[in-house]
């Protein structure tokens, strides 16, 4: 597979609005809006650093994904998110090779982007995310 470089970094916090002061009015990153992904329950803010971005996670559902998390783990770092250049082949490589996927198919997430999750039990404890735009 081609992995093309870090795509974002997800961070699952209570509240976006709470959080977004840090990541621009100190760290004086371009915030690109919030968007809400009804599928993923969640609601992101991006801040673009380079190729990369800050995506923050809000959850909209106390049963989703965001909230499991910070429930168990607290606020912080969520999931790593590799941009690739072809995400159905990527996903078929990892198959092959028998790496537990939570999606074997692609996705849609936030701004349109086709995505996919690898279990965090098959890569040492980290959610990893790979995306193509
Ligand atoms: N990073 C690392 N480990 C994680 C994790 C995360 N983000 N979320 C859960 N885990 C761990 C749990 O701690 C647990 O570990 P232990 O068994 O050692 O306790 C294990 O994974 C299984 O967790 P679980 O609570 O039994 O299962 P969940 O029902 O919480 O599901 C997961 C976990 C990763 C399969 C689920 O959260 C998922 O499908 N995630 C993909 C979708 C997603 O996260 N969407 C939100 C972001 C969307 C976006 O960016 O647009």
């Amino acid at each position: 597979m081609k992995i093309l470089h870090i795509d974002h970094i997800g961070i699952a916090v209570k509240s976006n609005q709470a959080s977004k002061s840090f990541w621009s009015d100190i760290l004086g990153l371009p915030y690109d809006g919030e968007e809400t992904v009804e599928e993923q329950k969640v609601k992101t803010a991006f801040f673009p650093v380079d190729k990369s971005e800050v995506e923050l996670l809000e959850s909209t559902d106390q049963d989703g994904p965001v909230s499991k998390f910070i429930e168990k783990r607290g606020q912080g770092v969520h999931h790593i998110a590799f941009r690739v250049e072809n995400l159905e082949g990527a996903l078929a490589e990892l198959k092959d090779k028998g790496v537990r996927l939570i999606d074997e198919t692609p996705r849609i997430g936030a701004g349109g982007a086709r995505i996919a999750f690898i279990h965090p039990k098959a890569t040492g404890g980290i959610l990893v995310e790979l995306c193509e735009r």
